[in-house]
């Protein structure tokens, strides 16, 4: 990766970057959400089989873009395949592959583009939400790079910030989905602070013990070339200065430095979508033929269940489900079941 990492650095040091991506969080998950129990840590078991190498796992991903209530300022479906390819590029070093499933769905809500109050991201993710998948909703927001849920987070979904997509960030995607699976910040301390000597590493900061401490990574702790420039020491007794993994996918290092998941990280990523996130699995992408909300190739009495549980509803509602509404017009309503009728016990081709 070394010379494509350096070919993108030049790229982005000729030209311009954006004004606002100094100013913007990198990531607003976190682990402990306010007035929610701390969750225990995530152990990954001894000698657990999470699967076999090369194994692939395949998660389908609704996606959802929000414009202006006028139609503007949506990330174009050029940009939002790139982001798709980009992120796959990163997660096959977990052995996983997110499939966009079913068509776009738009959201034309002013509340949530630009996204500028942070309570509308909560509520954008209780949006035309897709049951049984992976909903990604990509808008216009300079609050943060992308949010994204733990299996234990209230609120499920990812959302990411359009302008952090493309050449000049390759890597928040991918590091959203990897929370989605349960990977940590590198630098998380909510379990307490990971020692540089690595001696607390299975109970302490990301829980996992091949990625080094790290004190928190900035644009300003890591130089063009992906070097720590950064002197702190490290948090235990005796420990060296820090040297952290400017290249971790799970760090808040540059963008453009992020190209890496470990082994342990990858172990991780898998156990948690072969066991907490098993729902989602699928062996193959899924081919979304009509009928089949819920994507896994057969349109059957499952899909009409899905469908009658969010019939009557329109978007906005908590039960619109948006690949219910087969015919895309702000509804679930008979002309969608009677789409759904047609197709029935048909599998998908
Ligand atoms: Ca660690
Ligand atoms: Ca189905
Ligand atoms: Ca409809
Ligand atoms: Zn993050």
């Amino acid at each position: 990766m070394q010379s494509t990492r350096f070919a993108l650095l030049t790229f982005v040091t000729s030209s311009t970057l954006l004004p606002m991506a100094a100013a913007q969080e990198p990531c607003a998950t976190v682990i402990h959400e306010p007035g929610a129990p701390i969750p225990p840590p995530l152990i990954v078991p001894e000698g657990v089989i999470v699967a076999g190498p090369g194994e692939t796992l395949y998660i389908p991903m609704y996606l959802h873009v929000c414009r202006t209530s006028a139609g503007l300022y949506g990330i174009d479906e050029v940009a939002l395949a790139e982001a798709v390819d980009q992120a796959n590029l990163a997660l096959s070093q977990l052995g996983i592959q997110v499939c966009p499933v079913g068509e776009i769905d738009y959201i034309d809500d002013d509340r949530f583009c630009p996204l500028t109050i942070p309570f509308m991201t909560t509520v954008l993710r209780q949006t035309n939400d897709v049951p049984g998948v992976m909903n990604v909703y990509f808008t216009l927001t300079y609050l943060y790079c992308g949010v994204s849920s733990f299996t234990f987070s209230l609120i499920q979904g990812i959302v990411m910030s359009n302008v952090c997509v493309g050449p000049g960030d390759p890597s928040t995607f991918a590091h959203e989905i990897g929370h989605y699976f349960d990977l940590f910040h590198t630098h998380e301390t909510n379990y307490g602070k990971e020692c540089v000597s690595g001696v607390n590493c299975s109970y302490a900061g990301d829980l996992i013990c091949d990625t080094p401490a790290d004190p928190q990574l900035t644009g300003q702790t890591v130089d063009l070339m992906c070097n720590y420039t950064g002197n702190t020491p490290g948090p235990c007794p005796g420990d060296p200065p820090y040297a952290p993994d400017t290249d971790n996918y799970m760090s808040y290092s540059r963008p453009l430095c992020r190209d890496r998941f470990t082994p342990l990280q990858a172990q991780r990523a898998r156990f948690i979508a072969t066991t907490l996130r098993a729902g989602l699995l699928r062996t193959t992408c899924p081919r979304s033929c009509t009928g089949d909300l819920n994507f896994d190739d057969v349109v059957d009495v499952a899909d009409l269940g899905l469908l009658i549980a969010s019939y009557g509803h329109a978007t906005g509602s908590l039960d619109f489900n948006a690949a219910a509404d087969i015919d895309r017009d702000g509804v679930v309503d008979q002309a969608d079941l009677g789409i759904l009728l047609a197709a029935l016990g048909r599998p998908c081709k």
